[in-house]
């Protein structure tokens, strides 16, 4: 069958990927297929939006970089989060150098990604050895690595060979590397001959995502959560400013509403796509 009609509880069941597994789980019991994305500058409104978000969500995404009072506090206080509201979190760092800095830059530093990170991102710009590099220091704590297949954005390079070339290092890493940042799924692209793609089952997590708007004047450009489960075949939605709206002027309400609306346009459209 392919992956595209299988529930998500279907795909947990035997996923070779812990990350993959853990993550098709918590969608499957919280029903809902919905990543916030939280851009924001200030470890209160971080904490704050991430409490609210929490119960409809299945992952958490962030840039931990932006913060400007990060501290080991702000950690702590989000696996709290994470443990009380049932997500897993995803720290969206795009590693794009060598082996042994990306390794540096995961395991040290300030932030000291891995160790809370359930899942990260990389661009597949430098070969495979950016996955061997990033693995050295995830796979022994069963974290999961998404390739950047595609980007979100006007005029992205991460198109034709490109992508097909990401997906072939990917199939040669399944054990780390748990799916994709793309803009729809990937089965049989760079495969020869046909789909050949019956054992793999890569996740495929999609920003650019808005109800309202088609795009936010800075190359960023959005899709529906309909256009992108149904019709593009995706798994996850990620989901930023639609959702928390303006950080310098939080809207408690607000983001409560729109983190459930997408959540359950999101899982609407995800019944639609396995037929029920
Ligand atoms: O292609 C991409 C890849 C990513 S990870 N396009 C993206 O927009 N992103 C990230 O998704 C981006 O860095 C941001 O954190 C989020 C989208 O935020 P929004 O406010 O536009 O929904």
């Amino acid at each position: 069958m392919v992956t595209k009609t299988k529930t998500y509880a279907q795909r947990a069941k035997d996923h070779p990927n812990t990350a993959a597994k853990q993550l098709l789980e918590t969608i499957d019991r919280k029903k809902s297929n919905l990543c916030v994305s939280v851009d924001v500058t200030r470890k209160a409104n971080f904490l704050a939006i991430i409490d609210l978000v929490g119960p409809f969500v299945c992952l958490v995404k962030t840039h931990i970089d932006i913060i400007e009072d990060f501290d080991h506090d702000l950690i702590e206080q989000l696996q709290v989060l994470s443990k009380k509201h049932d997500f897993l979190i995803f720290e969206d760092r795009k590693f794009a150098d060598i082996g042994n800095t990306v390794s540096l830059q995961y395991s040290s530093g300030v932030h000291k990604i891995a160790s809370w990170s359930h899942i990260t991102n990389a661009h597949p710009v430098p070969g495979p050895s950016i996955i061997t590099g990033l693995a050295s220091v995830g796979k022994s704590l069963g974290r999961g690595l998404l390739l950047l297949a595609e980007m979100s954005t006007k005029g992205s390079l991460a198109v034709g060979s490109y992508t097909e070339d990401a997906v072939k290092m990917a199939r040669a890493h399944k054990d780390f590397v748990m799916g994709f940042i793309a803009q729809q799924r990937m089965d049989g692209v760079g495969a020869e001959g046909g789909s050949g793609t019956e054992e793999e089952d890569f996740l495929i997590l999609t920003p650019g995502v808005g109800l309202d708007v088609k795009g936010d004047g800075m190359g960023q450009q959005y899709r529906t959560p309909r256009e992108v489960i149904v019709e593009s075949g995706c798994d996850v939605i990620i989901v930023g400013r639609g959702v928390y709206g303006n950080p310098n002027a939080l809207d408690v309400d607000g983001v409560r509403r729109q983190a459930e609306r997408y959540m359950k346009e999101g899982w609407k459209a995800y019944l639609e796509r396995i037929g029920e």
